[in-house]
């Protein structure tokens, strides 16, 4: 069995990420390592703050801290949004680390070694206002290629487009607004991706062949306009310092890497802090996850579009550069927007939902559900509040929620706090279990697949069964005539809830935990956590149904879901904005 190395792109530490950033990489990647890990295998899955470079001092300066110690407390503020979602990252660390600075330092070196990394005498826009040099978001300008007016230095995040600080037009600086600006020579470490476009377009086409066509179409697209040698150093004062031994007068100068050279290697130097934190002086084993993994790792990386050239582009260059054999991606799941009501979220326009008030607003599993059945897969996906409350409402409330509540409520009054025992299964139960069998499978193969908004239907089609069946067999009604009917029935859609535990675990995980906590109380099957590696069902048990036996005590939990009525969408809107401001 393969073993899995996840990462979902690493968020940026500038602020708390609204629900696109969380749509577009991390819960999409926490789905996927929870049904691995309930699937039997053996799971990695990394993320970290992504802390350096200009938007890192930008925001540090907003806040009149040091950058350090603005990163140290958002990092934290970060995790704890995390935690409070469910991300069960294997770690969460951060490329401010001493082993990110390592790992980036390697990689520097032996790019230079094999001749990859040249100095080049570059122009750079200088801000006399400002006293320094304005690299990437330092400036402000118009893109040069769709004319968008808020384009960054470094890339315009509306056509995506990678861009040099002195390509912008009507450039200013995002410090101080001066728009008065020269151009100074500096010297920079330049990258020769030219040199390595070959071996690149080589593993594109290779590895991108199994790639959606999202990421493969935007890395295809970047090999046809050619590679670029890229200035990997940029003047600033947080960032890996570039080695004194290699470059003694650009380390004096205080050169550092630019963030987009050293956050990727974040993913490995992050694996290195997880096996750091093995804690005793041992050292957990990160090397057979990244060196000379191929054929026995599978590596799955999850990004939003802007992130795809970078990840499967770039980094393979850096990685094949050194000829040493790092792993690289097989699998890169890219995702479009999320946006609000169409429009994008802002902290700046109070328009949006950010990751700590969703779930201070509502438990993590609506956001979390909603999130995976509205990814932006196939194209951009709006949020707004009205269809939010009417998936949670549907799906959440009335399909998984009601189907638990009646079925429990009902047979504790007619019956106990015991399952039920009643008659032997008959027709209704083997086509349900036939049902229920093939619902799993086209479950599992939408997750294999990394097709989240398909998965969502298919859980909620299971669900839905659940429904199909009770309504039919009515034991409200075969109460009346005939009781070991009704208690056959109730003892069945007890096995459903039982098994819904298990398969919604990967989704909507706290949800799952109550669902197994049902049976807890009871001697067996039920007592273990959904969330426990190895916990999945076969499509035999799946159309069994019995693993919940007679006997059983069980309790009712407290309502699952709430429902989301009109007052409380447009108490939202007006907290959080409705896009039309
Ligand atoms: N931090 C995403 C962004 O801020 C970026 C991802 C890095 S992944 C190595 O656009
Ligand atoms: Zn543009």
């Amino acid at each position: 069995m393969a073993r899995h190395l996840i990462t979902s792109a690493l968020p940026y530490i500038n602020g708390i990420k609204h629900l696109g950033n969380m749509a577009g990489s991390m819960l999409p990647a926490d789905v996927y390592a929870r049904y691995l890990r309930q699937r039997g295998h053996e799971v990695l899955y990394i993320c970290a703050t992504d802390e350096h470079g200009t938007p890192a001092e930008l925001a540090a300066r907003a806040a009149g801290l040091p950058v350090a110690e603005f990163c140290a407390r958002q990092h934290e503020a970060q995790r704890a949004v995390y935690d409070g979602f469910g991300l069960r990252f294997d770690h969460f660390g951060r490329t401010s680390s001493a082993r990110n600075t390592e790992m980036t330092q390697h990689f520097a070196r032996r790019l230079k070694e094999r001749g990859f990394i040249e100095e080049r005498a570059t122009r750079q826009v200088y801000s006399p206002a400002d006293g320094r040099f304005l690299p990437d978001r330092y400036i402000a300008g118009t893109c040069p290629y769709c004319g968008y007016e808020a384009a960054r230095g470094d890339q315009c995040e509306n056509c995506t487009r990678v861009l040099e600080p002195t390509g912008l037009l009507d450039a200013r600086s995002a410090i101080s607004g001066s728009t008065d600006l020269e151009v100074r020579e500096t010297t920079h470490l330049f990258l020769l991706q030219s040199r390595l476009e070959k071996e690149v377009a080589a593993f594109v086409e290779e590895a991108g062949a199994r790639w959606p066509a999202l990421a493969s179409s935007i890395a295809g697209k970047w090999l046809t306009e050619g590679l670029l040698d890229r200035a990997i150093t940029r003047d600033l004062e947080w960032g890996v310092p570039v080695p004194a031994d290699v470059w003694p007068e650009l380390a004096a100068e205080g050169k550092v890497f630019y963030v987009w050279f050293d956050a990727p290697i974040g993913y490995i130097g992050a694996t290195r802090e997880w096996a750091d934190a093995a804690g005793g002086g041992e050292e957990r084993d990160w090397r057979s996850w990244w060196y000379a993994s191929e054929g026995t790792v599978r590596y799955t990386e999850f990004m939003g579009k802007d992130n795809v050239p970078f990840h499967t582009v770039m980094f393979p260059a850096t990685e094949l550069g050194t000829g040493e054999p790092w792993k690289k991606v097989d699998q890169v799941k890219a995702f479009n927007w999320l946006t609000y009501y169409g429009g994008k979220f802002s902290t700046s326009r109070n328009r949006g939902v950010f990751g700590d008030a969703a779930i201070e607003l509502l438990p993590a599993d609506y956001w979390r559900y909603f999130l995976t059945a509205a990814a932006p897969e196939s194209d951009d996906a709006a949020f707004s509040w009205e269809l939010f409350a009417s998936v949670v409402n549907k799906d959440l409330a009335d399909t998984l929620g009601n189907f638990v509540n009646r079925v429990l409520t009902f047979s504790r009054r007619r019956f106990g706090d015991e399952v039920p025992g009643g008659h032997a299964a008959g027709d209704a139960e083997r086509r349900l279990g036939g049902e229920m069998a093939r619902l799993l499978a086209a479950y599992e193969e939408q997750l294999d697949a990394l097709q989240f908004r398909k998965a969502a239907f298919a859980l909620r089609a299971l669900w839905s069964a659940g429904n199909a069946y009770l309504d039919e067999k009515a034991p409200w009604q075969e109460i009346r005539t005939d009781p070991d009917a009704a208690a056959l029935t109730l003892r069945t859609a007890m096995n459903l809830i039982r098994l819904y535990a298990v398969v919604s675990a990967p989704v909507i995980p706290f949800t799952a935990e109550a669902l197994a906590g049902v049976f807890a109380s009871g001697t067996g099957a039920g007592a273990d956590s959904p969330a426990s590696a190895g916990s999945w069902v076969t499509a035999e048990e799946a159309g069994a149904l019995d693993a919940i036996r007679p006997g059983t005590p069980f309790t009712v939990p407290p309502v699952l879901f709430t429902k989301i009525g009109d007052d409380d969408v447009a108490a939202y809107r007006e907290r959080f904005g409705d896009g039309g401001a």
